[in-house]
């Protein structure tokens, strides 16, 4: 190894490592694997970043790098070509992050009502502690709340892809895909109803 190889601490269930796998793919960049627990304690990640204990975070030689918006500009900056960014519209594609976390939160939601009761229990005992802004308990009687809001923001995605166009922004993949797809990644990967949910959408799937 040198002191710029790339080198990923990350498990791959998680819809925030995707967004990092799906950009070093874009930049056709050549990394290191490291897998990390899903749940604390996790000694080493965490010595490594000083107490931060999520997944991803890049390390290349003594640095590291947490966040996938601090990545994808670490990534750009050392690999510019081919380029995250389409000309001049880079501010609204890092706005999108903020976007995709909105995203997100129904997704998660979701899952917790629908299938945190069978979680392993250590598991579900980390997830309460990381989420104390989410009571595990009564989050059923959100459901239906959380199902429109991630339909609707599907419902963006597609209506942004109805001129046929094959990415967000154009013919070719942008940091605005990377964020926008890790949602319906993996609330269809984790629950079947979300594929039922978004049937209709047709462009939506093409794109992903
Ligand atoms: N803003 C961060 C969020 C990362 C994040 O929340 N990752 C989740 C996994 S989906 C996590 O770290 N969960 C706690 C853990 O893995 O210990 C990013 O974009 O990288």
């Amino acid at each position: 190894m040198n002191e710029n190889d790339l080198i990923l601490h990350h498990y791959d269930a998680s819809p925030f490592t995707q967004k990092t796998l799906r950009m070093l793919g874009i930049k056709a960049a050549n990394w290191f694997s490291v897998e990390t627990p899903m749940i604390m304690p996790k000694p080493d990640l965490v010595a490594l970043t000083g107490g931060y204990r999520g997944t991803p975070v890049l390390q290349i030689g003594a640095d590291v790098y947490i966040d996938n918006q601090r990545i994808a500009s670490e990534l750009e900056t050392r690999i510019p070509k081919p380029s995250f960014f389409k000309n001049g519209e880079q501010g609204l594609q890092m706005a999108m992050i903020k976007w995709s976390d909105a995203f997100f939160r129904p997704g998660l939601h979701m899952i917790i009502a629908l299938q945190s009761k069978r979680w392993p229990e250590e598991f579900a005992a980390d997830r309460r502690a990381l989420f104390p802004d989410i009571n595990f308990d009564t989050i059923e009687k959100e459901l239906p709340y959380a199902r429109s809001q991630l339909r609707a923001h599907a419902d963006l995605l597609n209506t942004q892809l109805q001129d046929g166009r094959k990415f967000l922004l154009g013919d070719k993949p942008t940091l605005a895909d990377i964020h926008a797809f890790s949602v319906p990644w993996f609330t269809r990967s984790t629950m079947l109803e979300v594929n039922e949910l978004l049937e209709d959408l047709e462009q939506l799937s093409a794109w992903e």
